[in-house]
Order: C-alpha cells, then structure tokens, then sequence
C-alpha cells in the first residue's frame, strides 16, 4: 500500500498544547478539514510511552500512519507532516 492510500482514520498526531509547531501542524489539520486523532503527550502518560516506544523519540508532533499490516510509520517535522497531509489530499 502506498502512503498516499492510507485514510485519515489510520492516522494519529502526537502533540501537546504550548508546543508551537503541533499548533501549527493543528491548524493545517482543521484547514484541510481531517479527522486525525490527537494523541497529547503531556495529558496521557501511555501516549508518551507509545510515542518514544514507536518513533524512538518523544519530540512532537509526529504523525502515526498506521499501515493495513499492523506496522506504523512515525513522521516528525511540523513541515514534513503538513507537506504529507496536504500531498494527500
Ligand atoms: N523542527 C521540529 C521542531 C519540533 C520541536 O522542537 N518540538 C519540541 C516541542 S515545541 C519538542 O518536542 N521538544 C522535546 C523533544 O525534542 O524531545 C518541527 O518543526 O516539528
């Protein structure tokens, strides 16, 4: 499968509120109308330890792209994200 196949309910951001570039990956989310689940680090403790389990660091935002086979992509970089999500569209 492709990335460009996988649908918004496979997908999760990982984030927290005072970060500046979740902001802003978070409002390029609402623009582009997605209903990508918000995973916060800072509120849920086993979101921080799925974060750095998975990706292998807990700087945020990372976008999870869950695949048909179980495995998961992990995208860090606010700019990386949104260029994903709005290349998807
Ligand atoms: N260049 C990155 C910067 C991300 C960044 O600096 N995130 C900070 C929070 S604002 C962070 O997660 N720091 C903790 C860490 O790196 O573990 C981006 O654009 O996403």
């Amino acid at each position: 499968m492709t990335l460009s196949a996988i649908q918004p309910n496979d997908m999760a951001l990982y984030h927290y509120d005072s970060c500046p570039f979740c902001a802003k990956t978070r409002h390029a989310i609402n623009e582009l109308d997605l209903n990508i689940e918000l995973r916060n680090i800072q509120k849920n403790h086993q979101h921080r330890i799925e974060l750095q389990q998975g990706g292998n660091k807990t700087q945020v935002p990372c976008l999870r792209i869950g695949q048909s086979n179980g495995k998961a992509q992990w995208l860090y970089e606010s700019g990386d994200i949104i260029n994903f999500l709005r290349n998807r569209k």
